[in-house]
């Protein structure tokens, strides 16, 4: 059973400054409106209605979190989440490029999605949902300009890619490989960048994009739970190799 699936609701953030004080790993979300990315958390984390799969995109302007562990397994519980017991958050993003959202909104959005990616410590790695039938956006490049200079992992989900033959299914993924390859870190070695093809209807890659989730938040690994003195340890461990 993917740990993935012990998600639950977590938190709604508009504002950076309301971000949660959590120290544990997190993983954000992102991709275009009806990109499938509600539609790839809810099956990520075998659940219907985690992450809202709405027709009417552009409708959620603001983060939404979910945790991992700290969270009894009976859902019909109504306990509080054990925040000391969390082992990761995954972070739902707005979508973004939905045509009818206002010069405002999108603005906010921007600064909001920008400041986030590029800043936020505990951000361990990124997702990003490309729908397989379409090139990257302006905005999935946007995406991958704010976050390459962190030097941290995003993996790539080709979405629904169950619209396409195997041949194109092929030629997208080669294609965004190709894309994704061409980014490189300040010392010239490639960008930790990953790409996957995935299709929510069919389950297709459920497994590699579990596996992969799992292990850049960290999940595979022994629980750190009440290790954290040692962590100190291990960093300065790491200047000095
Ligand atoms: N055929 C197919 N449709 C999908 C898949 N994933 C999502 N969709 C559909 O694409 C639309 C947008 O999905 P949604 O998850 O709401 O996109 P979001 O805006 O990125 O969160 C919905 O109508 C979904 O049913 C998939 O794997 N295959
Ligand atoms: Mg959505």
């Amino acid at each position: 059973m993917s740990q993935l699936w012990q998600a639950r609701f977590f938190t709604t953030v508009n504002h950076l400054r309301d971000l949660p004080g959590t120290r544990v790993p997190e993983i954000a979300f992102a991709g275009r409106s009806n990109a499938g990315k509600s539609t790839a958390i809810n099956v990520l984390c075998n659940q219907k209605k985690l992450a809202f799969a709405s027709k009417t995109p552009g409708r959620t302007q603001h983060i939404n979190y979910f945790s991992i562990g700290g969270a009894h397994v009976g859902q019909h519980r109504k306990d509080e989440t054990r925040v000391d017991e969390i082992r990761g958050l995954l972070v739902d993003l707005p979508g973004y490029g939905y045509a009818e959202v206002s010069g405002d909104a999108k603005l906010h959005w921007q600064r909001l999605l920008g400041d986030y990616v590029q800043r936020r410590e505990q951000l361990a790695a990124l997702v990003l949902i490309v729908d397989s039938r379409r090139p990257f956006t302006d905005l999935d490049i946007q995406m991958l300009e704010w976050f390459a200079p962190t030097g941290k992992p995003i993996h790539c989900i080709l979405s629904k890619a169950d619209k396409l033959n195997r041949n194109d299914a092929a030629n997208a993924l080669r294609q965004a490989r190709t894309l994704l390859g061409s980014y490189v870190q300040e010392d010239g070695s490639p960008c930790p960048f990953t790409a996957q093809l995935f299709s929510a209807l069919k389950r297709t890659g459920l497994e590699e994009a579990t596996e992969r989730i799992e292990t850049l938040l960290g999940l595979n690994l022994p629980s750190q739970a009440g290790q954290a003195p040692e962590a100190e340890d291990a960093q300065q461990d790491d200047e000095q190799g």
